[in-house]
C-alpha cells in the first residue's frame, strides 16, 4: 500500500487509481464498450469524472427495479466546461438538440455557470461528446481532482473591465487544463498516444490534485460568484474604468459531513493584491502548492481549505510568493454589496442590451403552461449574441440589438413567459441543488421541493410586508453544499427524507457564513419556527439591515463565534 511521504499514512484509494490510470485513461474505453451492463466499474467512474462524466442511477426506480430483479437504471450525468458561463446561440441549439435526442430532455444550469445533461445512457456517451465537440464544446475537467469550471461575472459586454476579467477567467481555465489526450482518445476516437512520446502533465503531475479545485472571479460591488467559497478567487480592483489588478483569495470551500467536526465550510482568506497580468502565474503557484501539500491520505480533508487551516495563511503566502517570484502588495479596498443577478433588460456600453431571465433551480424543460425549453430554442434561432449562465442558476441573453429585443420579448410573450422575473425577491434569489432523483449522495429532496417551500415562505413574507425584500434562501439535499447553503440567510441542508439542518445568519453579500440554528427540522417546522422571527424582523430591523444580520444579532446565541472574512475561523 502506498503511503504519504510526510505522515506515513496510507494514501486514499483514488491516488492509486490516478497513478495507474495512464493519465486518466484506465479502463474507461473498454467499460463503455461493454454492452452487458449499463454500469461501469467504480475505478472507471472515478476516472470518468475528470472527463466531466458521472455514473448515476435513477433513485426513484431503485426499489421497483430491485423488486423485479433488474439492474439499476444507470445513466451518466455530463457537465460541460464553460468558463464564465458563455455559450453562443449556435451552441445553445446544439445542446438543446442533444438533450432531446440522447439525454433526459431537460438541460440543467448549475451553480457554477454551466450545463448538465442527465440520463445519458452508456451507449450514447460518445455521441454526446462528439456532438458537443462539433459545436466547440467539451467537458474536460468539469469534474475530478483538477481546476473545475472557472466562474466569472456573466455580463462582460457591460463595460471594458468586465470584458477584461472575463478574458482572464477564460485564459486561466485554458492554462489549467490537464494536458492528457485521454478525453480525445476515449470519446472522440483520436489515435492513441501510446507508443509515441510519453505524456507529461507539467503542472498537475501524474496524480493531479488531492481533490477538486475551484476558481472564481468577482467584480465588486457584486459578489455573484460567492468568491469566498472558492479555493482560489480573484477580486477585480478597478479605478476610473481601468482594471488595475486583483486581490487574491485562497482557501474557501463549503463541503462538510453531518456530525463530523473535522469537516467544515470555510471562507477564503485574502492573500494580497497582484497586477492583472499575473493571474496565471499566481494561479499556478497556488495550485502546485496544494498539489504538493494537500492531504492525499483523507479525501474528507484534502481540499485547499484544510491545507491552509492546518499550515496557516502566512506559510501559504510565503510558499506562493517563492514559487511565483511575485510579492503580494497589501490588498486594495473593495466593497461587496450584493449577490443578486440583474433581471430584465439592461443597456450595455456598446449600445446593445442583455436580458436577465429567472429560471428556478436552473431547470430548463417544457411543462404544460411553462414551455421554457421551446421558448429558449426559438430565441436561440433568431439570436445573434450569446447566452450567459449565471452563478445563481439563471440565464442572461446578451448582445441583443434594439430590434432583436422586440423579437425576444414577443417570443417570451407568445409562450406566456414574459412575467418570469415578476416573482418575489425570495424566489428570484433562491438556489437549490439537483438532489433526487439523480444525485447519489442526496439524503433529502431539494430541487423538486423548492417550489412548495418557497410558496410557504412567500405566504409568511407577504403577511409581514416583505415580498420585495431580498432574502437569500438556499437548499441542498446533503451537507456537500452544492447550492452554497452556508452562505444563505436561510440555509436548509438535507439530513434525512423530510428533515433538514437549518442554518441562519449569513451576510447577504457572501462575506459571513451562517450558523446552525436547528440540527434537524421539517420544512413545516421551520416555517412555524421562522414566522415570528420574520415578523419581528419586519418590525424591529435597523435601517437597511438584512435578515441574516438581524438573525445574527438577535436570534443566534450571542456567545457563539462565527466566521466572516477577515476573522480567523474558530477551532472546531
Ligand atoms: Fe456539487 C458532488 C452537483 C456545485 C460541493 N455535486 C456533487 C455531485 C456530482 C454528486 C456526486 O459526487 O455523486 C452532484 C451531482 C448531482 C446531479 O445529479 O447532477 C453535484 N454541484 C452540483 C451542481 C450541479 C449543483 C446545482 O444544482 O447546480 C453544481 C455543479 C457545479 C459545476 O457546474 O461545476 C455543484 N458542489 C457545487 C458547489 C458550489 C460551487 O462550487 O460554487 C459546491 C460547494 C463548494 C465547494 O466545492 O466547497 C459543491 N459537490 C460538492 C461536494 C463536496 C466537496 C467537498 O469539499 O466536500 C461534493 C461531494 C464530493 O466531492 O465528494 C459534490
Ligand atoms: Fe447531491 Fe448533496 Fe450536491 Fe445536493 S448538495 S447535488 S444532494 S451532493
Amino acid at each position: 500500500m502506498s503511503t504519504d511521504n510526510t505522515t506515513s499514512k496510507p494514501l486514499a484509494a483514488n491516488e492509486g487509481m490516478k497513478i495507474t490510470s495512464r493519465h486518466l485513461r484506465g479502463n474507461i474505453a473498454a467499460d463503455l464498450a461493454d454492452t452487458s451492463t449499463g454500469n461501469i466499474s467504480e475505478e472507471s467512474n472515478q476516472l470518468s469524472k475528470f472527463h466531466g462524466l458521472y455514473m448515476q442511477d435513477d433513485r426513484d426506480l431503485r426499489n421497483p427495479l430491485k423488486k423485479e430483479g433488474k439492474e439499476k437504471a444507470f445513466a451518466f450525468m455530463l457537465r460541460v466546461r464553460l468558463p464564465g458561463g458563455k455559450a453562443t446561440a449556435k451552441q445553445w441549439i446544439v445542446l438543446d438538440k442533444l438533450a432531446d435526442e440522447i439525454a433526459s430532455p431537460s438541460l440543467r444550469l448549475t451553480t457554477r455557470q454551466t450545463f448538465q445533461f442527465h440520463g445519458v445512457l452508456k451507449g450514447n456517451v460518445k455521441k454526446l461528446v462528439k456532438g458537443m465537440h462539433q459545436a466547440l464544446l467539451d467537458s474536460i475537467a468539469a469534474c475530478g481532482d483538477v481546476n473545475r469550471n472557472v466562474m466569472a461575472p456573466p455580463n462582460p459586454e457591460r463595460d471594458p473591465v468586465q470584458q477584461e476579467v472575463y478574458g482572464h477567467a477564460v485564459a486561466w481555465s485554458e492554462f489549467a487544463l490537464p494536458k492528457t489526450r485521454a478525453y480525445h482518445e476515449i470519446y472522440l476516437d483520436e489515435e492513441l498516444v501510446a507508443g509515441g512520446e510519453p505524456e507529461n502533465e507539467p503542472m498537475y503531475g501524474d496524480t493531479y490534485l488531492p481533490r477538486k479545485f475551484k476558481t472564481g472571479f468577482a467584480i465588486p460591488p457584486s459578489n455573484d460568484v460567492d468568491v469566498f467559497s472558492q479555493d482560489l478567487g480573484f477580486i477585480a480592483i478597478a479605478q476610473n474604468g481601468k482594471l488595475l489588478g486583483y486581490n487574491v483569495t485562497v482557501g474557501g470551500g463549503l463541503g462538510m459531513s453531518h456530525g463530523n467536526a473535522e469537516t467544515f465550510p470555510r471562507l477564503a482568506d485574502v492573500l494580497g493584491f497582484i497586477p492583472a497580468d499575473k493571474v496565471n502565474a499566481i494561479g499556478e503557484a497556488v495550485l502546485t502548492t496544494q498539489r504538493d501539500y494537500g492531504d492525499r491520505t483523507n479525501r474528507k480533508h484534502a481540499r485547499l481549505k484544510y491545507t491552509i487551516q492546518d499550515r496557516g495563511i502566512e506559510w501559504f503566502r510565503g510558499e506562493v510568493e517563492k514559487r511565483s517570484g511575485i510579492t503580494f502588495e497589501p490588498a486594495h479596498p473593495y466593497e461587496f454589496t450584493t449577490i443578486e443577478d440583474p433581471h430584465g433588460w439592461h443597456e450595455c456600453a456598446d449600445g446593445n442590451w442583455f436580458y436577465g431571465l429567472h429560471i428556478l433551480s436552473g431547470r430548463i424543460k417544457d411543462v404544460a403552461g411553462w414551455p421554457m425549453k421551446s421558448a429558449l430554442r426559438e430565441i436561440a434561432e433568431i439570436h445573434v449574441g450569446d447566452f450567459r449562465l449565471t452563478p445563481s442558476q439563471n440565464l442572461t441573453i446578451s448582445g441583443v440589438s434594439a430590434a432583436k429585443k422586440t423579437e425576444i420579448d414577443a417570443i417570451l410573450e407568445k409562450h406566456g413567459l414574459s412575467n418570469e422575473n415578476n416573482r418575489s425577491s425570495l424566489r428570484l434569489n433562491a438556489l437549490s441543488c439537483v438532489a433526487l432523483p439523480t444525485c447519489g449522495l442526496a439524503l433529502a429532496e431539494s430541487e423538486r421541493d423548492l417550489p412548495s417551500i418557497l410558496g410557504k415562505f412567500e405566504a409568511v413574507l407577504d403577511e409581514a410586508g416583505l415580498r420585495e425584500d431580498a432574502i437569500s434562501l438556499r437548499i441542498t439535499g446533503c451537507p456537500n453544499g452544492c447550492a452554497r447553503p452556508y452562505l444563505a440567510e436561510i440555509g436548509f441542508v438535507g439530513k434525512a427524507p423530510g428533515k433538514y439542518a437549518l442554518y441562519l445568519g449569513a451576510k447577504y453579500n457572501g462575506t459571513r457564513l451562517n450558523r446552525l440554528y436547528s440540527p434537524s427540522i421539517t420544512i413545516d417546522g421551520a416555517v412555524t419556527e421562522l414566522t415570528p422571527i420574520i415578523k419581528r424582523f419586519a418590525k424591529e430591523r435597523a435601517n437597511g439591515e438584512g435578515f441574516g444580520d438581524f438573525c445574527d444579532r438577535e436570534i443566534l446565541p450571542a456567545d457563539a463565534t462565527f466566521h466572516s472574512v477577515g476573522t480567523p475561523r474558530p477551532a472546531a
